[in-house]
């Protein structure tokens, strides 16, 4: 089987020996995946609380919606959205991210119990933000991105979308060192659905293997992605509802496993945990 780097532990954060599961609380009214259910305080707080007894290791807590063609919440807002949901969470001992692309989010965050910042612009939509992380010492998910979610998939065009992202992120990876990151704080994203069509999903999924070359481990967000919905679209050519994907992220869930990747980040964490075992019990020799 081939390996993502899967061997790099990451410091700070949990370390159980196999891939992680990153649950996600979206309190959001627009995200694609989970239509706005979290969006009241209070249940986002029970959902991730749910999660994290179903198993989660980490819980990435955002309050920005990415669905293609989003508009933009202002910073007070975002920040009215995700702080008491962190503090819950982070009271009741759960290792939380914040899924951000702001510094000004991103700092109060951290102030509030986040020990992880996960930035889908992986540095590139606020140039304050790889300071941040840096001055702040926290682990840092570095995504692939081309652009914000509004005009994102006219920016979907590869000659060979596995090198070029392989590169581009290679490029985000530089300014984050030179911005001060430590290299062992760094985890990757390959971005699955940003500015990508699923044909692109797929290729990457199909040469994952490749990215071991910038050798940091890797997070993978494929739950209910629009690539699984065009998959199991129904005879008429509609997609697959998007809580309707989770059997077939569980079925990715075991293959990215069994890749080594570090973590998953799902919406269904008791699924996405039963994967990681039985991938786990294969690769036991
Ligand atoms: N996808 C979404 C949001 N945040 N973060 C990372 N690191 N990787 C992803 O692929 C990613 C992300 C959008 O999906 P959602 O609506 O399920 O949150």
């Amino acid at each position: 089987m081939i390996r993502v780097s899967s061997l790099a532990v990451v410091p700070d954060l949990p370390q159980p020996g196999r891939t992680l599961v990153v649950g996600v609380v979206n309190v959001t009214p627009d995200s694609f995946s989970d239509g706005g259910e979290w969006f009241d305080l209070g249940a986002a707080i029970t959902h991730g609380l749910d999660l994290l007894a179903e198993g989660a290791d980490i819980i990435d807590v955002g309050g920005e919606s990415t669905r293609p063609g989003a508009t933009r919440p202002e910073v007070a807002e975002e920040l009215r959205r995700v702080l008491p949901v962190i503090r819950e969470l982070a009271a009741a001992g759960a290792c939380v991210s914040i899924d951000t692309m702001r510094a000004a989010v991103a700092a109060p965050a951290i102030a509030a119990g986040a020990r992880l910042v996960n930035d889908v612009s992986g540095g590139k939509a606020d140039d304050r933000m790889l300071h941040l992380v840096a001055e702040s010492g926290v682990p840092y998910v570095c995504m692939h991105w081309r652009g914000h979610s509004e005009d994102m998939q006219s920016k979907a065009s590869y000659a060979d979308v596995v090198t070029e992202v392989i590169a581009e992120l290679g490029q985000q990876l530089d300014e984050a060192f030179s911005a001060g990151v430590a290299a062992d704080k760094l985890i990757i994203d390959p971005g699955f659905g940003f500015a990508k069509t699923g044909e692109h999903n797929w290729h990457l999924l199909q040469r994952l293997e490749e990215f071991d070359v910038i050798g940091r481990p890797m997070l993978a967000g494929v739950s209910r992605k629009a690539f699984l919905g065009g998959l199991l679209a129904d005879s008429e050519g509609s997609p697959r509802p998007a809580k309707q994907r989770d059997d077939a992220t569980t079925a990715l869930t075991t293959v990215l496993a069994l890749q080594g990747v570090w973590g998953v980040r799902v919406h269904s964490v008791r699924a996405g945990r039963d994967a990681i075992a039985v991938a786990q019990r294969l690769l036991e020799k």
